[in-house]
């Protein structure tokens, strides 16, 4: 029993093929109906065209990435209730177009977060880079987030207010735009006064409350997964801590644990990302994969290489600081004990070759998925013979 292979598509309007997926070696696609709007419903006839088509190119539609939840839940705020209710039926949906696995997040108002999204690595090619001084100028001086400088050490500050006062106003505007870039899929850019008018719906809501949000929303949707033969598998916060002022509660060893004891059920389950949790040293990714193997539904396999001031950038998939040999042994030997396969998917590459004179979703390139994809699957390959386990697809 090996990996299911499998990439991710932004659908149609997508650069990166159908095709171009299936030549990369994949037989699955991680995909989400992008167009509908947070907290609407997925109907079944729009969720049948999009497998339509993936399945005309001979692939499968395997992970659906993302389900978002409506910011209402995560507040519980305004008309919450009724979002539940959508995502249910969402739910029922999915299953009833043959579905399986679906991965969302409860990040409050935005996704994974960079600094830089063309990171020059030594030969030339493009990396995604979280610089922590870059950020922190980023949420005093450019967002200027009301007693922004509160949520850091002095020395953090004074740092960032010498990184600033060196940016050119071209690499100003350019950071600004990496972190109001949409939510993954979306043309739709945040802007600062948006994201300012959100976060004071934060107010008040810490991470104890935050985790309290999430339990209520699983033990709502869960029950109804399980019932419909489904698998949730929450991605974890990327970066991996608090960014400006606001909680993030899926990061560590612990928070997983908790959550999944607040609904025990195989429908509560994980997509694992290593590029994510390995951005923290205090992760040990080898660990956690034998601890949750039994709720682990999905992997996003990347890692990052990180230095002891907080900043990391995306290595190449077996070059960053998670130890890839490691994770897939003990990832097929979780699948050889459980007899299943499980999807996986090679998150973010560099952009290069001719990629780089492409306009693509930050981190979706073809090339660098392909070379990481193609690298993983060499790894397992060898790992599966000299472990003895068979069927290679
Ligand atoms: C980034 C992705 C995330 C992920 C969502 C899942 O590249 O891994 O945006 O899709 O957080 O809900």
């Amino acid at each position: 029993m090996l990996m299911h292979q499998t990439m991710r598509w932004y659908g149609p309007n997508d650069i990166v093929s159908l095709a171009d997926i299936r030549q990369a070696g994949c037989s699955g696609v991680v995909t989400a109906l992008h167009q509908i709007a947070v907290g609407d419903v997925w109907p079944v006839a729009a969720i049948l065209e999009r497998k339509k088509l993936i399945e005309a190119a001979g692939m499968t539609w395997t992970v659906i990435e993302s389900l978002p939840v409506h910011e209402d839940i995560k507040k519980q705020t305004g008309n919450y209730k009724q979002y539940v209710e959508n995502y249910k039926l969402s739910l029922k949906n999915v299953a009833r177009c043959g579905l399986q696995v679906v991965t969302y997040n409860f990040m409050p108002i935005l996704d994974w977060l960079r600094t830089n999204i063309a990171y020059p690595m030594p030969d030339r090619s493009k990396a995604l880079y979280f610089e922590r001084a870059a950020f922190i100028a980023f949420d005093i001086f450019l967002l200027k987030r009301p007693n922004a400088e509160k949520d850091y050490q002095p020395e953090e500050v004074q740092k960032a207010t010498a990184r600033f006062a060196a940016m050119g106003t071209e690499e100003k505007k350019q950071l600004s735009s990496n972190m109001m870039l949409g939510l993954p899929g979306s043309d739709e850019a945040f802007t600062p006064e948006k994201v300012l008018a959100e976060l004071k719906g934060y107010e008040g809501i810490d991470a104890k409350k935050l985790k309290q949000h999430l339990f209520y929303f699983l033990k709502e949707v869960i029950p109804v997964a399980e019932a419909c033969g489904l698998k949730m598998a929450i991605h974890p916060d990327d970066p991996p801590y608090k960014v400006l002022g606001l909680p993030r509660i899926v990061s560590t060893e612990e928070d997983v644990a908790e959550l999944l004891l607040a609904v025990p059920s195989k429908a509560n389950g994980l997509c694992f990302c290593t590029g994510s949790f390995g951005a923290r040293a205090d992760n040990n990714l080898v660990k956690m994969i034998n601890r949750f193997a039994d709720n682990i539904h999905f992997l996003h396999l990347r890692s990052t290489k990180r230095d002891a001031e907080g900043n990391f950038f995306e290595a190449g998939h077996l070059t960053g600081d998670a130890d890839m040999y490691a994770i897939i042994k003990e990832i097929l030997l979780l699948m050889q004990r459980r007899g299943i396969s499980i999807p996986m998917r090679p998150d973010h590459g560099h952009q290069m070759l001719d990629d780089l004179a492409k306009n693509t979703y930050p981190g979706y390139t073809a090339i660098g998925r392909l070379k990481g994809l193609a690298e993983l699957r060499g790894v397992e390959y060898a790992l599966s013979r000299s472990i003895g386990i068979k069927g290679l697809q």
